[in-house]
């Protein structure tokens, strides 16, 4: 299709939607052995970045200063923080506050969602400290009560943290019980499934492996369609004054 300058990507004043065909891979600064795939940064308006890094086995993500987060997708990894190594595969993640050193190394090909954000302190409120989890140990809560739409918060909701990240996992006919208009942005990866988002005045077929950015006030829904469950990973700036 895209060989007749045909995608089904597009780019709107107050969204995205990035499709696989259309990645672009590129090596970043301190990345060893792998490249990133940038799906969006402050370039386009938004208030964080977020790309796909594939490593080799062996491939490292390099150190950052802002705060960084990722997920991984596929594959297997290590991290070290203050000298102590934790396991990672996929469903794994972990956060890295702003300024922690640490090293991720892919024990075999992987490929990881990394989110990365400057932190907005908050006046008497402590920093928050790095952390690693898996998506299996987390509680599914079910949204406003609807028992096929389930939501994993990844990041605790406390008010040192400036962002949230979680999964939604939606059965096949499940969707969002209003079109949502908010002050936060959003960063969006298709892990499964898919179906159709609404954004803006547009309404998007989407499926595993998309990209969306939604920038603030984007209206945005999203039903899932199809025979499995549709599931994302969601970004969205959190806990801070809008002024
Ligand atoms: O957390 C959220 O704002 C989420 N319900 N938005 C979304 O799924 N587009
Ligand atoms: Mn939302």
């Amino acid at each position: 299709m895209h060989k007749l300058g045909e995608t089904r990507s597009k780019l709107r004043q107050d969204h995205l939607l990035q499709t696989p065909d259309t990645f672009v891979r590129a090596a970043l600064p301190g990345m060893q052995g792998g490249v990133g795939i940038v799906h969006i940064a402050p370039a386009a308006g938004a208030g964080f970045a977020q790309y796909t890094a594939e490593l080799e086995a062996g491939g490292q993500l390099g150190n950052i200063t802002a705060q960084r987060f990722f997920y991984v997708l596929t594959g297997a990894a290590e991290i070290v923080i203050d000298s102590v190594t934790y396991s990672l595969r996929a469903g794994s993640f972990a956060y890295l506050p702003q300024g922690q050193a640490h090293d991720v190394t892919a024990s075999e090909a992987a490929r990881l969602a990394v989110i990365e954000k400057t932190y907005v302190p908050l006046e008497g409120v402590e920093s928050p400290k790095a952390f690693v989890g898996h998506e299996s140990e987390l509680t599914a809560m079910a949204l406003g009560g609807d028992e096929d739409l389930r939501v994993r918060v990844m990041i605790p909701d406390a008010p040192w943290h400036d962002f949230a990240v979680n999964t939604m996992t939606y059965q096949p006919g499940a969707a969002l019980s209003m079109v949502e208009i908010h002050v936060m942005e959003h960063g969006l990866l298709m892990l499964e499934g898919g179906g159709i988002y609404r954004l803006g005045d547009d309404w998007y077929p989407v499926t595993a492996g998309d990209f969306i950015w939604m920038a603030p006030y984007c209206p945005q829904w999203f039903g899932a369609l199809g025979k499995v469950p549709a599931k994302y990973l969601i970004y969205k700036d959190w806990n801070r004054h809008p002024l």
